[in-house]
């Protein structure tokens, strides 16, 4: 069979159906989910302590971690920052270690935003 032949059977890509040009298809890319970080209220832990908590671990000023902490006091619990789950999960552990070490029950625990 001559080229001419095969072009016009089976038009000018040949038998294969590639036409040789790339498509591109959409892919779907999906933020990745965030947690809230969480302290607990608790009639033990100092005030201080908490501020110098949400100080040291959170990067909060002095005036932003009184007035949190003044929230969880009041209300029982605030979320204190939002991250990625390994990101949280390093402050949950940072802030119990922390907490258990000078012997004071604080909790900080992480929630699914
Ligand atoms: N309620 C504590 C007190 O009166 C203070 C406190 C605030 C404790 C925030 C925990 O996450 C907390 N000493």
């Amino acid at each position: 069979m001559s080229l001419q032949q095969v072009l016009m059977t089976n038009g000018p890509e040949g038998d294969d159906g590639d036409s040789g040009v790339a498509v591109q298809t959409r892919t779907r890319t999906k933020r990745p989910p965030l947690y809230k970080v969480l302290l607990l209220n608790d009639d033990y832990t100092p005030m201080e302590f908490v501020v110098h908590i949400l100080e040291r671990f959170f990067g909060m000023t002095h005036a932003e971690a009184f007035e949190i902490m003044l929230t969880v006091h009041k209300k029982g619990l605030a979320v204190v920052g939002v991250f990625s789950h390994e990101i949280a999960e390093t402050k949950v552990t940072q802030v119990m270690d922390f907490a258990r070490r000078h012997q004071h029950p604080l909790q900080c625990t992480m929630e699914k935003e």
